[in-house]
């Protein structure tokens, strides 16, 4: 899973990066410190994970990861090459999600772009970045296609006239998440990568100590189908160079429930309506896997090797706590709650699935 951070220039974005990876992303006050594309790679803990490996006896625990994309920061008219940021928009057009944080703390030693703090302006500003964005590649798709059209292959039609559509919509204001693709060419959406049809997690950079989203970021992301934490990106920074004990000390004596990069994995997947399933052997790794909720342990099969999805043959799943209660596989067979399944099972969370495939 892949998701790119946006925002304005020194709205918390490499600070939040900083904070996902413990490393040191550069973070400066001053704008555009972020001019090289920066990923990083977090890996999503899972208890039910852990006691699986316990289970099995694997060899060792290697979870699911999400790469995050820190990109620079994205001003008023970027569109029109102002700033640097609309460059490196391309760096995320291959993102699974957004996270879009917006300044809220009133820190005045932090130069704000626009000269004073307002949130919503800013998410507006941002959101409108995105639509011309979004609205520049299609109208660069849509010249090709125009073009193409001219066979009459209908998949090539429909396209033209989804583009339309879509164009049309962008220029309106609203995002092409609302203009879904023909059914003569369901794939339009996917090849064009429109940034403004990626789910989208908003991150209120709030001072320390508070954890709250303004009112009506909360009203926006609702109704824009997005969701919303709070919390301190340069707080969450600091707290990610601590031992971890010392800084669950600094949280509590700051209020602060849970770990604000915590909320943010969550949110991330929640967008996503994931489910994660495991596979595990004795002497072997045990690994997390995710995968959109409705998928089958075919598609399952291919995430985790190709070799496993040509030759298919039936898999073996159990779920995770089943199989712990059981205390391993054989116990497990031995129950009847280790089942044999074929290709267009679907997969629940939590599964633990053992593929067997003719190489
Ligand atoms: N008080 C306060 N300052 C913050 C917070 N988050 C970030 N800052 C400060 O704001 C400045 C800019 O933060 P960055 O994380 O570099 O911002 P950015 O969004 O990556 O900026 P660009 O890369 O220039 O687009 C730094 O001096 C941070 O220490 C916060 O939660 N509270
Ligand atoms: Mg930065």
């Amino acid at each position: 899973m892949r998701v790119g951070i946006v925002g304005l220039p020194n709205a918390g974005k490499s600070s939040l990066f900083t904070a996902l990876t413990g490393a040191a992303a550069e973070a400066a006050n001053y704008p555009f410190t972020t001019i090289e594309p920066n990923v990083a790679v977090v890996p999503v803990a899972d208890e039910r994970l852990d006691a699986v490996a316990r289970t099995v006896g694997s060899s060792k625990v290697v979870p699911d990861t999400i790469a995050f994309h820190d990109i620079a920061g994205l001003v008023a008219g970027a569109h029109r090459g102002e700033g640097l940021g609309n460059q490196f928009l391309r760096n995320i057009r291959e993102t699974d999600a957004i996270v879009h944080v917006v300044r809220v703390h009133d820190e005045p030693n932090v130069v704000h772009p626009e000269g004073s703090v307002d949130p919503m302006r800013d998410v507006e500003t941002i959101e409108t970045e995105l639509l011309y964005a979004d609205l520049e590649q299609a109208e660069r798709r849509r010249e090709r296609v125009v073009r193409a059209a001219k066979t009459g292959e209908p998949r090539i039609v429909a396209e033209a006239a989804w583009l339309d559509q879509l164009i049309a919509a962008l220029q309106a204001g609203r995002p092409a998440a609302t203009v879904p693709p023909p059914r003569d060419a369901p794939d339009a959406m996917a090849q064009l990568q429109p940034l403004t049809a990626k789910p989208m997690l908003f991150v209120a950079n709030v001072e320390e100590g508070s954890d709250e989203v303004p009112a009506a970021l909360v009203a926006h992301a609702r109704s824009h189908g997005a969701a919303a934490v709070a919390l301190s990106a340069r707080l969450e920074a600091e707290l990610a160079e601590l031992e971890p004990s010392e800084a669950a000390a600094m949280r509590a004596d700051l209020g602060l429930s849970e770990s604000g990069l915590a909320r943010v994995v969550r949110g991330a997947f929640s967008l996503l309506d994931l489910v994660a399933f495991f596979t595990a052997g004795e002497d072997k790794p045990a690994q997390s896997w995710h995968l959109c909720r409705g998928l089958t342990v075919w598609h399952a099969a291919g995430m985790v090797h190709t070799d496993m999805q040509r030759g298919f043959v039936r898999a073996e799943v159990v779920p995770w706590s089943e199989l712990v209660d059981a205390g391993g596989y054989a116990g497990a067979r031995d129950r009847g709650t280790l089942r044999v399944e074929g290709r267009d099972y679907v997969v629940a969370d939590g599964d633990v699935i053992n593929v067997r495939f003719t190489p």
